[in-house]
């Protein structure tokens, strides 16, 4: 799967694509990040690539003659246009079924935008899918688009390698259940003990206790999800099981 991000700091995204599961799935060829510099299509002797808003008010917008000009030559690259995203808080919402969605797509040309956003022509040009992470404000949508790389190659074949099955995770397709305590060595640690069952040997008992555990803490915590699982999702199981926990 190949990604392009097109951006005014490019120099955000190395240290996060030289990291753990995307360094070794770049390695081994599974994914390509490619990195844009929106300035380089910037005209002029200053290259601007912003300006003050028609209309008056705080801030700068991003030109439209740059972005959509990048847009179009990074989409002439390669065999496919891809599909184009725009990391927006003014987009839908990023879900784990919007993921499972974008990994389906052979490139995503992720458009990341800064300032008080883009001049509304490029989004009127590039009908672009608009995506936000989350409602919070951002200094930039460069953040998001890792957000939204490192939720995506989780779901790309042979990424996550024997790690045991992404369907297990919380969120996934067929599992709205928060996951259960884990505990490993040392069986205690300033007084706190690991709880008995999970000592037990008896896997019976330890698979009730995990899924009480599971269905406790999504009622506490998460009474949309208890309540209301489809919100966004398809599938669900209706019983917390031992893939609630990875
Ligand atoms: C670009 N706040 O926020 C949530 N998802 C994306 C964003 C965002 C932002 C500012 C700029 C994206």
């Amino acid at each position: 799967m190949r990604f392009d991000c097109l951006t005014l700091f490019p120099d955000m995204f190395p240290g996060y694509l030289g990291q753990s599961l995307l360094k070794k799935a770049l390695d081994r060829g599974l994914v390509e990040v490619h990195l844009h510099d929106i300035r380089q299509w910037a005209k002029g002797r200053h290259l601007q690539v912003d300006d003050r808003p028609f209309g008056g008010g705080p801030g700068m917008v991003l030109k439209v003659e740059p972005v959509v000009e990048c847009v179009e030559a990074v989409q002439r690259q390669g065999p496919a246009p891809g599909r184009v995203i725009l990391l927006t808080p003014q987009g839908r919402r990023l879900t784990q079924p919007i993921v499972e969605e974008l990994s389906a797509e052979r490139r995503l040309v992720l458009l990341c935008g800064r300032y008080e956003g883009f001049d509304q022509r490029v989004i009127d040009i590039l009908r672009p899918d608009e995506i936000s992470i989350g409602d919070y404000v951002l200094n930039g949508g460069e953040v998001a688009a890792m957000v939204l790389i490192d939720a995506v190659i989780r779901l790309v074949p042979d990424v996550l390698g024997d790690r045991s099955s992404s369907q297990e995770d919380s969120f996934s397709t067929g599992n709205r259940w928060l996951e259960f305590a884990q505990y490993t060595r040392p069986r205690e640690y300033r007084g706190l003990c690991v709880p008995e069952v999970l000592l037990s040997g008896d896997h019976e008992a330890i698979l009730r206790w995990r899924r009480e555990q599971s269905y406790s803490k999504t009622r506490q915590r998460r009474a949309d999800l208890f309540e209301s699982p489809a919100a966004g999702r398809e599938r669900q199981s209706d019983q917390p099981s031992e893939g609630s926990n990875r």
